[in-house]
């Protein structure tokens, strides 16, 4: 035998002490056969301690305040989720890790918690970067955790099963931090480490990778009770805020424009605050929507397609930027032109300026609006008119949206909209009603609304629904997903039916990719490849064990109430055709 592989891989004789439970594996003859026949056995035999790597993750998790886990399991990774099996954690064993890695994007979104994501080897750990991607772009907690091959072979290029030339640098382009660990009993460090960078503003996913050798190692440490993972929110400079405050101070029509950093940072509550002490409209981007809530006198709207918005952020004389990276979905692909002075306040340094020149304010948002507003305490608004100008906007894009003649699209929002208790959470794929809710949906204050803007990442909704019925069990959950962006995720509806996840959908089956359809006529005249031939959803959703109704425009009412008084998940199919929404002038 390689002697590296026989002293460097196998457990220690030393450290076997009997565990308590048989061994799961001899059930299966033909699966040990099989394995014995890799070159796995020769390195991963079961191991004997007490307590492993495995429970060292487990425990860890447990010690960071998870309450949750999201994954899928691989044959290196099996000790993690032995670990898991002993203990409190609720684990959503999702059927792809692309849609565990939504899951958990969903859990950290909606709560604000960091989700553990679990991933194994190679293929299944790849399988997830999409999701990782989405979470990135949107700056959302998730912390991944795969496995990898034994330390001694990383990088090898030996021809292990599951083996990648460099695992952790597929993934290093994509999250703000990745890591392999070198020994067993730095796992609980590392974990912390990853936590906390996760939550630092801004936010965002990071990946640890254990290899498996590590993660079946005999434990050299107690679990651990507590560990820390304080964020470190940057503070903004002194100057940098008085600054701001004076032009804010002077300015004779500012106004606010809120990105997803706002919800990101938890900064709702100082917004609001700002807004009304300078009678300044706050106008949102797609990832900012709710940060003010549509039924606050200064909510302006979310968005920047509808002329009137461009026409209030254009013509502010100070625009306060707050969590944006201000880019092109943001921005009218970069087409707005401010007459003003913009500030911008983010946590990354590097965006700062990067699409527009602005006036920085380097620091989390909730911080840096605490102080603008400590620095600008009793100060009086040069006028106090925003609401009305705000109610004039608004008005504008209704008479806007009126006019299109498109009553059925503007039915469905209205439906939904009824329909909606005022604490529910919605997440929406990228499907044509979405672009309509995105900029029309109002949202009252304690509702939700998730968007995978942050790329663009069709599939989504379902999967990050039910991520955030897990993180708010006592919550109504709705994901809203096109045929097209079900088909990625389909498999879930059987999923959140096993788990007793109680997330409902809407499925709006068009019977293709709609929104491509509309691309392709406007640009190239033609269709192609956009049919998706109605594949019957729900026969499959009962196959799943879920129960579903069809609905019309006209009935869809009833049928979403009744989705939403389900115990359970309940899916509703709206077989309809619809348009995209066009800009309100
Ligand atoms: C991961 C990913 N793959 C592909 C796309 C491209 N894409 C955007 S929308 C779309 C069609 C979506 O179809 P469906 O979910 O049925 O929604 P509809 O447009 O019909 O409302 C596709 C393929 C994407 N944005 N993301
Ligand atoms: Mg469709």
């Amino acid at each position: 035998m390689d002697p590296e592989l026989s002293s460097g891989l196998r457990t220690p004789t030393s450290a076997r002490v009997a565990r308590p439970r048989a061994p799961v594996r001899a059930e299966n003859p033909v699966k040990h056969a099989r394995m014995a026949a890799t070159p796995e056995s020769v390195t991963t035999e079961r191991p004997q301690a007490d307590r492993i790597g495995g429970h060292l993750v487990a425990e860890s998790l447990q010690a960071l305040g998870a309450e949750a886990a999201f994954g899928v399991p691989g044959i290196h990774a099996l000790a993690i989720w032995e670990g898991l099996r002993t203990g409190p954690l609720e684990v959503y064993g999702a059927r792809t890790e692309l849609c565990a890695g939504f899951a958990a994007d969903g859990y950290a979104r909606s709560s604000g918690r960091p989700a553990p994501l679990l991933l194994s080897t190679g293929p299944g750990a790849l399988n997830s970067l999409t999701a990782l991607m989405e979470a990135a772009s949107s700056h959302v907690p998730v912390v991944a955790i795969s496995s990898q091959i034994p330390s001694a072979l990383v990088g090898r290029g030996r021809g292990y099963l599951h083996e990648l030339s460099d695992q952790r640098a597929s993934f290093a382009p994509v999250v703000k931090h990745a890591v392999r660990a070198q020994s067993v009993d730095s796992i609980p460090e590392l974990l912390a480490q990853a936590w906390q960078i996760a939550l630092t503003p801004p936010s965002g996913p990071v990946y640890l990778e254990i290899p498996v050798d590590l993660l079946k190692a005999p434990a050299g440490r107690p679990a651990p009770r507590s560990l820390h993972a304080h964020p470190i929110r940057a503070a903004p400079r002194a100057e940098q805020v008085s600054a701001a405050a004076d032009r804010l101070r002077h300015a004779r029509r500012p106004v606010i424009w809120a990105g997803g950093g706002v919800i990101r940072s938890g900064a709702q509550e100082q917004l609001r605050r700002l807004a009304e002490l300078l009678d300044a409209p706050v106008a949102t981007t797609y990832m900012g929507k709710g940060a003010l809530a549509d039924d606050h006198p200064l909510a302006a709207g979310c968005g920047c397609d509808e002329a009137a918005l461009q026409e209030l952020l254009t013509g502010a004389d100070v625009l306060l930027c707050l969590g944006t990276e201000l880019g092109a979905e943001t921005t009218g692909q970069y087409g707005l032109r401010f007459e003003g002075e913009l500030i911008q306040v983010d946590a990354s340094p590097e965006r700062i300026g990067a699409t527009y020149a602005a006036r920085p304010l380097i620091a989390d948002v909730r911080l840096t609006l605490q102080a603008l507003l400590d620095e600008l305490g009793g100060h009086t608004p040069a006028a106090a008119d925003a609401s009305a100008r705000v109610s004039a906007l608004r008005a504008r894009i209704h008479a806007g949206l009126e006019a299109q003649g498109r009553a059925t699209e503007i039915g469905l929002l209205r439906t939904i909209e009824r329909v909606l208790p005022d604490d529910a959470i919605t997440a929406w794929d990228m499907t044509i009603l979405a672009y309509w809710a995105a900029p029309h949906l109002p949202l009252k204050t304690g509702q939700q609304f998730h968007y995978p803007l942050g790329s663009g990442t069709l599939g989504y909704a379902w999967p990050a629904a039910i991520g955030a019925s897990i993180a708010n069990p006592d919550r109504p959950v709705l994901g809203v997903v096109g045929d097209g962006g079900l088909q990625y995720a389909l498999a879930e509806v059987g999923a959140a039916a096993a788990h007793g996840v109680g997330a409902k959908l809407l499925v709006v089956d068009d019977g293709g990719y709609g929104i491509l359809r509309e691309y392709q006529r406007d640009e190239f005249g033609e269709e192609s490849a956009v049919e998706l031939g109605h594949i019957d959803i729900a026969a499959v959703a009962r196959a799943s064990g879920v129960p579903v109704v069809t609905a019309t425009p006209d009935d869809l009412d009833r049928q979403l109430s009744w989705a939403l008084a389900q115990r359970g998940p309940a899916v509703v199919v709206l077989r309809e055709r619809i348009a995209a929404a066009a800009p309100t002038p």
